[in-house]
């Protein structure tokens, strides 16, 4: 009966990964997946990381289950890192938290939720947009559409294009938005663009849905990073908003994060977090305990969190200086005229190169550079040392 089952297509982010390990040459590049690599190209843990679970083994503490909820010291701490610690709506106690099983399973908890309560709304996603958010909606059986973002032209941000489809979505919708450094094309919103997305949003009645994966590793700084979020809820808006440790921690395997919902009042936040608890429950019962101890650990103790925060703003300020060099090598070698300076002006961990298929099947058969199909490098897999290598490969492949 198995044997009707046909194949399914490898994953298009961690596909590229697969198709890595299977080269041998010695010049290849992986620029495929988001995960940060230091300058020799390795995984990195981070040093106060490695304290809090020296920490935590000293206290020996026991391997019970968690509550369906998460772990309560984690969920406080979470949701003051998004909102401010005095943020009214913590005060208030107007936010259900719920740990999740990293960026991915808040995102997933959050889509049921909208599939059970909200029948029939639609979620809006940029496009382009993480790749994983369609087959999450798709999943949970929520329809959704896509609006504007992303202007070939200009390699920016296509303002108008965003806010005419936010407008035309049916009042109610739910406007999925990344709090910072936009996957793929990091280019993100300025503020002042944010408050005119915010105003169409409360105008048509939307709910405003953030996938926030790269809190403070966009600027290097927890608050600037959060700053779109909490505009909107300085509005009064009932916001979803999903957190991941992933990156900012550098706790991907740990898989830990958490669903967001603000609402009007303590009580309707009450009913909101007994229904994701209800909704988590029979999905995986409860969530895992060590990436949660980590981070209410680190983000609990003054020193940590200081440490956590500088060594945020290294790996910031290394892909930073990535993107420079970078630039200088495609702006020095390519005597075309094109203007490469997108790659300053885009955030976080991606550039969006505006290679198209054809052109990115030339940089990984030719070059040996491994990245995902619609043009994304990441700037974290690169070192100083590749930029030149990598330049070379982008002008061939761009010309080509
Ligand atoms: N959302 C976006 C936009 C991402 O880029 C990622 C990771 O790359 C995630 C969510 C979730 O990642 P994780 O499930 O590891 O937290
Ligand atoms: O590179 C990206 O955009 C992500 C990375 O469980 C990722 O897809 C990989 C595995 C995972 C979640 C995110």
């Amino acid at each position: 009966r198995f044997e009707g089952i046909t194949m399914a297509p490898p994953d298009p982010i961690l596909g590229v990964s697969e198709a890595f390990k299977a080269d041998n040459h010695e010049l290849k590049l992986n620029l495929g997946v988001g995960a940060y690599r230091t300058e020799e190209l390795q995984p990195y843990v981070l040093d106060v990381v490695k304290k809090a679970d020296k920490l935590l083994l000293e206290k020996g503490e026991n391997r019970e289950y968690l509550p369906i909820e998460g772990l309560a010291a984690f969920n406080k701490v979470t949701a003051e890192l998004l909102f401010g610690v005095d943020n009214p709506v913590i005060r208030q106690q107007r936010v259900a938290t719920v740990q999740g099983l990293s960026g991915t399973g808040s995102l997933r908890l959050a889509a049921a939720l909208i599939e059970r309560y909200f029948p029939g709304a639609k979620v809006l996603i940029s496009s382009p947009t993480w790749g994983n958010h369609k087959n999450i909606f798709n999943d949970a059986r929520v329809p959704w559409s896509e609006y504007r973002y992303y202007d070939p032209k200009t390699v920016g941000l296509d303002f108008e294009g965003m806010i005419a489809d936010i407008k035309a979505a049916p009042e109610g919708s739910f406007i999925l938005l990344h709090g910072c450094a936009h996957n793929p094309t990091g280019i993100d919103p300025t503020p002042e663009e944010w408050r005119v997305i915010a105003d169409v949003i409360q105008e048509k009645n939307h709910i405003p849905f953030f996938d926030i994966a790269y809190q403070g590793f966009a600027s290097g700084s927890l608050d600037t990073d959060a700053a779109s979020v909490r505009m909107f809820v300085a509005r009064g808006m009932e916001v979803i908003a999903a957190q991941s440790y992933s990156k900012n921690l550098g706790l991907y395997a740990e898989r830990i994060g958490a669903i967001n919902v603000v609402c009007s009042s303590p009580e309707a936040a009450a009913r909101v977090k007994s229904q994701l608890k209800r909704i988590a429950r029979p999905m995986y019962s409860n969530p895992p305990v060590h990436g949660a101890r980590i981070v209410a650990n680190i983000v609990g103790d003054s020193a940590l969190f200081k440490e956590w925060n500088a060594e945020m703003e290294m790996m910031a300020g290394r892909i930073k200086n990535v993107r420079h060099k970078l630039f200088d090598s495609l702006s020095s070698k390519d005597k075309s005229g094109k203007d490469w300076s997108f790659v300053l002006k885009q955030i976080g961990m991606f550039s969006f190169t505006g290679l198209n298929k054809a052109q990115c099947d030339n940089m990984t058969n030719k070059w040996h550079v491994y990245m995902t199909k619609d043009g994304r490098i990441s700037l974290a897999g690169l070192s100083l040392a590749k930029c030149e290598y990598l330049a070379d490969a982008i002008i061939d492949s761009y010309h080509n």
